[in-house]
């Protein structure tokens, strides 16, 4: 009995070495913000409009590239975070940005829309800790 309680511990501990070390660690002090367009503000209908990725204390590399404290960019659009232990999705409201892009053009149909910047480690995974922008609202019209 003892001896398969140990084990199963045994399994248990290493199944958490492992989830660990599959994590790729971001600097504590990682800093990922929206330059631009800023919190509430009114952006033209059927006109791109650009959105600058700031990032501090962290550095970006295309995805596939595992490099220390770095990462690629993700524009959550209209959406909240995904879970944080998976996969960033891709799809229309998850773009993924994996050549290393700092920016990008959006058009928006009219309405109230939500920005939200992710960094995703070369395989698309969230950091630990994860590193995310504020959610910003923007209102196209
Ligand atoms: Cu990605």
């Amino acid at each position: 009995m003892n001896k398969v309680i140990a084990l199963a511990s045994l399994a248990a501990i290493m199944w958490l070495n492992s989830a660990i070390a599959l994590a790729t660690p971001a600097p504590a002090d990682a800093i990922c913000y929206i330059g631009y367009p800023n919190d509430g503000q009114t952006l033209p209908a059927n006109k791109p409009f650009r959105v600058w990725f700031g990032l501090r204390n962290m550095g970006v590399a295309p995805k596939g590239v595992n490099f220390p404290n770095t990462g690629h960019h993700h524009l959550l659009i209209d959406t909240d975070l995904p879970p944080l232990d998976k996969e960033i999705p891709s799809d229309r409201s998850h773009l993924h940005f994996g050549a290393g892009e700092t920016e990008t053009t959006l058009v928006l149909p009219p309405g109230k829309h939500t920005l939200q910047l992710l960094m995703g480690d070369y395989m698309h995974m969230p950091h630990t800790p994860p590193v995310y922008s504020k959610k910003i609202t923007v209102y196209v019209k």
